[in-house]
C-alpha cells in the first residue's frame, strides 16, 4: 500500500481554504475532503513494513501545538509552475514534530528523506494553467491567513489513485499530549 504521514485539517479550515478555490482555468483543485499537510511521504510498502511504521509512529512522544496557515505560493519544475499551495506561518513545533516523524520512520527502516521539509497544503495541480492567472491568484491571496488550529494528533494515511482525485484513508491517528 501507498502511505504518507500528515496532519488532517478540521472542517472549518478546509471550508475556509475552499473559499480560495477558483479563478485559474486549467487548474485541478484538490477536493475539500483531501486537503491535508504532509509531514512525510512514504510511498509503497508491504504489510510487514507498514506494521513497523505503525509501531514506530505509535512510540513517538510529541506535544500538541497551534498551527496557522498563511500565504499562498507555488512549486515549479523545469521552469513551469506545477503546484499551488497554502503556506504555514513559522512554526518550530511543527518542524520538531516532522523531525520526530522522520527519525521514527528511519528507525522503522525507511531511507532518509533527502528533500527539505517545506510545509504546505496543496490546493491545486497546475498542469495546464496560464501563468498570468496563477500570478493573479497568488497576488490576490497573498495576505490569506487562517484562524489558528490546535494540532493534537497526526495521522498515517493510505492513498489510492482514483480516476479524478486520489482517495485518502486515515489508517491510524497518533495522539499528541496536551
Ligand atoms: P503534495 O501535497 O506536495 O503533492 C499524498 O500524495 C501526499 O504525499 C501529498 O501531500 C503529496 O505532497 C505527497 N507526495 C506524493 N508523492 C510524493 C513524492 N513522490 N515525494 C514526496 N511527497 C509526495
Amino acid at each position: 500500500m501507498r502511505l504518507f504521514v500528515a496532519l488532517d485539517l478540521p472542517w472549518p479550515l478546509r471550508e475556509h481554504l475552499a473559499t480560495l478555490i477558483g479563478g485559474i482555468p486549467g487548474a485541478r483543485w484538490v477536493p475539500d475532503d483531501n486537503l491535508h499537510l504532509t509531514l512525510r511521504f512514504i510511498g509503497e510498502v508491504n504489510a510487514p513494513q507498514a506494521e513497523e511504521i505503525d509501531l514506530a509512529l505509535a512510540a513517538l512522544r510529541g506535544r500538541a501545538f497551534a498551527l496557522t496557515l498563511a500565504g499562498v505560493g507555488t512549486f515549479a519544475k523545469g521552469g513551469r509552475e506545477t503546484q499551488l499551495w497554502a503556506g504555514v506561518a513559522r512554526n518550530p513545533a511543527l518542524d520538531h514534530l516532522q523531525n520526530k516523524v522522520e527519525t521514527a520512520l528511519q528507525r522503522a527502516g525507511l531511507e532518509p528523506e533527502r528533500r527539505r521539509f517545506t510545509p504546505h497544503v496543496t490546493l491545486a495541480r497546475l498542469d495546464n494553467a496560464v501563468p498570468q492567472k496563477i500570478a493573479g491568484f497568488v497576488q490576490a491571496h497573498n495576505l490569506f491567513r487562517a484562524e489558528p488550529i490546535r494540532v493534537d494528533h497526526f495521522t498515517l494515511f493510505s492513498s489510492r489513485l482514483g480516476k479524478e482525485a486520489s482517495v485518502y484513508t486515515a489508517e491510524v491517528a497518533y495522539p499528541l499530549s496536551a
